[in-house]
This record gives structure tokens, C-alpha cells and sequence, in this order.
């Protein structure tokens, strides 16, 4: 439900101007029309973000203005003064609202006429031109709150010129691209409209907390649905029949085990996706998933993972933590700092010589029982490689706009950039962690360090995606 107590505002401009994008990325809904062919929407469409069964605002998607300079001058020749004008612009929708060539127009004004605020998007790679001062007057005429909003479709080579024409109508002007605006943007403009209107102030205040906080949940559900992931990835075990060739049994159970992988990766995007609101994406997987021969060539999976030097510089503290039974949570040891021993190092160096990335072997003699078991992995670097995939799922749909109707791409962001954003310690630990996961399940208390150093590398995702998008 929602009253005249519900912060409305009315997206408004011209066509393929990121009207739709922004109401989808404020909204939160990737279903809405966005596309690049002018006009996509046709009719005016109340959005309302909803949290705890709360409608935080509304905003109304509309039609691009069209024939703006024609309806100003009708308006003109009939308002004597500036009093008049809002009332003779509602008697010009009233009039025309079943005319066709106005019924864009008539969409876009009539919530405003209403009582919705206005959010007036341009995109500031195309020049200001004679035709938005009709659309800006027609805006004025309204006197309802307003706030203009410069998007930079490509780029912003004339956000100066646009500037200088919109101070004259909106007292707030903010730059915002709805594709890849980071979070802490979208707040900040949402706190720009709450100084647009005095009685919706409060409510769109306590929407920036609400959002603030399902973020956080949001986060953290991710980052348990991570650690289960994990544990039943690196778990992940087959029971072949013992019937051919062993070479053939291998490859068989090769080709299942892959595919078992691939669908509890299939699982864990379902349920990232579900976590942050995205329902219609596209993963482009066929070049992104795992193939068979991942599994038994090093070279094709290690990049997915951490560097050969990282991993040995990580490993040998890690593995050193472990051997000594020390608790990760105490570190800060000069273990942990990095004065690992040769010896320690060069026995764990060991794990890079394997190529396989999970153990394949014959696990029954008794007759007519016999079979072979492919799995758990037993590669640290395989499952560092697992778990950097899954991260760069994370790290897509963390930062995903919901305007955004791209193809998602594995590629660019990695694990070894997010990891050499925490502390030597925390980068450790998260080594230790996933040492322990391979060997056994993990206690309550475990889960909760091993979650915290999860929660730890989504938040070097945002500092690294803010400093990108700024
Ligand atoms: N690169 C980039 N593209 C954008 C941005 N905003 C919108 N677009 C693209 O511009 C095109 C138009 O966006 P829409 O949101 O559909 O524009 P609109 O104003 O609703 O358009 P109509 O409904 O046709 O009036 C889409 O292809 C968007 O993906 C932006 O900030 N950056
Ligand atoms: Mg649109």
C-alpha cells in the first residue's frame, strides 16, 4: 500500500535518454524495458521498491516527451500569468489524453500533474539543444519538486553545457550513471531527493537505512552460500563401476565429475542471483565453464585462482599455521608475516607437481563390489581456482546494476587482486581455511572465521569497483 506519505517521483526526459535504466536500477527490477531503440516505453509505469512489505517510493517510468515546444505554445496562448499556468497545462492533458500525437506527452505529465516529483535524465554526451528548453518550461509549469540528473551515456563531453541550462530550472543537479553507479551512489541519491521535498525528507531517510541494511544481509547470505558451496565443491566425490579399461573409466568418470562440479556452480549463480534481486540473466556459458580437460591440465584452470607465487608465499605460512595447530584467529605470529622456513615451504611446494585436480583410485577388492572412487579434490590450487570462479560470480552480481542487460563476464576481476587487498595475515587465513575445508567439514565457530574472510574479500570487490566507476 502506498499514500500521498510515499515519495513519488515521476523519470522524465527525452526518448533513450536512461529513464527506464535508472527506474530499474533504483527499484531494483531487471525486468523492466530498457533497450537502445528510442520510444521503448510507451505508456507510464508505477514501480515501487518494496522492503519488508514497505514501499519505500515509487518512481513512474514514462514515454520520452515528443511534441513538448507545441504543447508550451498552446499553454502560452492561453495562461495570462505564471499563476494560471499550472492549471492550464492540467486542462491541456485533460484534453488530450486520447490524442494520439500528444499521448506520449500526456503519459509523462499526468503523474506529475498528480503530485509525483520529477527526476528530469539527460544524457550529457549529446548537446544541450532549443528543443529541451521547451521540455524544462513544461517542467517548471508544474511546480512540483524536481531534481536533474546527468547521465553519462558513453560519456560527458557536454555535462558543463547542460549544467549551466539546468541550474536555471532544478535546484539540484547530480551526475548518475544507472549502469554502473556504485551503491554508495545510489544512496547519495536518494538523499539528494530527500532535499527536494520536505514531507517525503524522512521517509526516503529511513529508505537509505532499509537499503543499507538488505545490503548487508544481502551480503551475507552470499557469503554463506559461498562457504556451502565450498565445502560441497571441495567434497565433491564419484563412485564409478569398476567396468573397461582403466583409462576409459577415468575419462567417463572425468565427464561426470565435471559435471557434477558444473552444477553445483549452477546452483550457487542461482542462488547468488536470487540473493541480490537479478532475475533474467545471461552468463554466456558456454565459454565460461569448466571443461573436461580443466580437471587434468593445470595450465588451463590455474588462472582462475592465485598466482604460483602467491600461492607458494601463502601456502607454506598456511600450512606452517596448521602443522603447529595454531588457532588462524590469534595470528599476527611471525609466521603469519612471512618467515616460513624452507623446509616447510618445499614440502608443500609438492602440490603444485600433481596436475590432477581431484584423486582417482580403486577403493574396493572385494569381488563384484569393486569400484573406483574420483574425488574429493586433493589440489589446492584446483580449489583455489574452483573458489576464484566462484568469487568472480560473486563479484558480478554484487556489483550489478539492475539496469545492466549485458552478458555477465568472468574475465577482468580476480581473486588475486580482491586477496592482495587484505592484510598478509587475512591472506593467510584465507589459505589456512580452505587447507582445513579439503580435509574436513568445519566447526560453527570455524565457519564463522572462514565467513568473516569471505565477507572481508566482497568488501575489497566494492573498494576496487567504487574506484573504477567513480
Ligand atoms: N553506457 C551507458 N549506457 C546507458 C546508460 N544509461 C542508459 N544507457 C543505455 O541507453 C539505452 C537507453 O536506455 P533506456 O533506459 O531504455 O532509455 P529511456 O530514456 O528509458 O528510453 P525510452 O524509453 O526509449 O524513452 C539503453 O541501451 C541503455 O542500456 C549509461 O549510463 N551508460
Ligand atoms: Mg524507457
Amino acid at each position: 500500500m502506498s499514500d500521498s506519505a510515499t515519495p513519488r517521483f515521476a523519470v522524465v526526459g527525452h526518448p533513450n535518454q536512461g529513464k527506464s535504466s535508472l527506474v530499474s536500477t533504483l527499484v531494483q527490477d531487471d525486468h523492466i524495458a530498457v533497450s537502445p531503440i528510442s520510444g521503448t516505453t510507451q505508456s507510464a509505469h508505477r514501480y515501487q521498491l518494496l522492503l519488508a512489505d514497505q514501499v519505500l517510493y515509487e518512481l513512474v517510468d514514462t514515454p520520452g516527451f515528443q511534441r513538448a515546444r507545441q504543447i508550451l505554445d498552446w499553454c502560452n496562448e492561453r495562461a495570462a500569468d505564471a499563476a494560471e499556468r499550472p492549471a492550464v497545462l492540467a486542462s491541456f492533458v485533460a484534453q488530450h489524453r486520447d490524442d494520439r500525437r500528444f499521448s506520449d506527452d500526456c503519459a509523462l505529465l499526468e503523474p506529475i500533474l498528480n503530485g509525483a516529483g520529477i527526476v528530469y535524465v539527460v544524457d550529457v554526451s549529446q548537446p544541450f539543444g532549443s528543443v529541451f528548453d521547451a521540455e524544462l518550461q513544461l517542467l517548471s509549469w508544474t511546480a512540483q519538486p524536481r531534481l536533474a540528473l546527468l547521465n553519462p551515456i558513453g560519456n560527458d563531453r557536454h555535462a558543463a553545457q547542460w549544467q549551466t541550462a539546468l541550474s536555471q530550472y532544478f535546484s539540484l543537479v547530480r551526475r548518475f550513471d544507472p549502469l554502473v553507479a556504485p551503491f554508495e551512489q545510489h544512496l547519495a541519491l536518494l538523499r539528494s531527493l530527500a532535499e527536494v521535498h520536505p514531507p517525503w525528507r524522512e521517509a526516503l531517510i529511513k529508505g537509505v537505512d532499509a537499503l543499507s541494511e538488505q545490503r548487508q544481509q544481502r551480503h551475507d547470505q552470499a557469503a554463506q552460500a559461498l562457504l556451502l558451496y565450498f565445502e560441497r565443491m571441495l567434497h565433491l566425490q564419484l563412485q564409478l563401476p569398476m567396468v573397461g579399461p582403466r583409462d576409459q573409466v577415468r575419462a567417463a568418470g572425468l565427464a561426470q565429475y565435471n559435471q557434477a562440479l558444473q552444477q553445483l556452480e549452477k546452483g550457487l549463480r542461482t542462488r547468488l542471483a536470487e540473493i541480490y534481486g537479478h532475475g533474467d540473466l545471461d552468463w554466456r556459458t558456454e565459454w565460461q565453464a569448466l571443461a573436461q580437460d580443466d580437471l587434468t591440465d593445470a595450465r588451463e584452470w590455474r588462472v582462475w585462482g592465485l598466482s604460483r607465487a602467491r600461492l607458494a608465499s601463502l601456502s607454506g605460512a598456511a600450512g606452517a599455521l596448521s602443522g603447529l595447530a595454531v588457532d588462524a584467529a590469534a595470528g599476527g605470529t611471525s609466521l603469519l608475516l612471512g618467515a616460513v622456513s624452507g623446509g616447510v615451504l618445499g614440502g608443500l611446494a609438492g602440490g603444485f607437481a600433481g596436475r590432477n585436480g581431484v584423486t582417482f583410485q580403486w577403493v574396493s577388492r572385494v569381488p563384484g563390489y569393486e569400484h573406483w572412487q574420483l574425488g574429493p579434490m586433493t589440489s589446492l590450487d584446483f580449489a583455489l581456482a574452483m573458489i576464484g570462479r566462484a568469487l568472480r560470480c560473486w563479484y558480478q552480481l554484487r556489483q550489478r546494476n539492475h539496469a545492466r542487460r549485458d552478458v555477465l563476464d568472468m574475465g577482468g576481476a580476480d581473486f588475486n587482486t580482491w586477496l592482495s587487498g587484505l592484510e598478509r595475515k587475512q591472506q593467510v587465513q584465507w589459505l589456512y581455511w580452505v587447507r582445513r575445508l579439503m580435509k574436513r567439514s568445519l566447526t560453527e565457530a570455524e565457519v564463522a572465521q572462514f565467513t568473516a574472510l569471505i565477507a572481508a574479500i566482497g568488501y575489497q570487490m566494492d573498494i576496487l569497483f567504487t574506484k573504477i566507476n567513480k
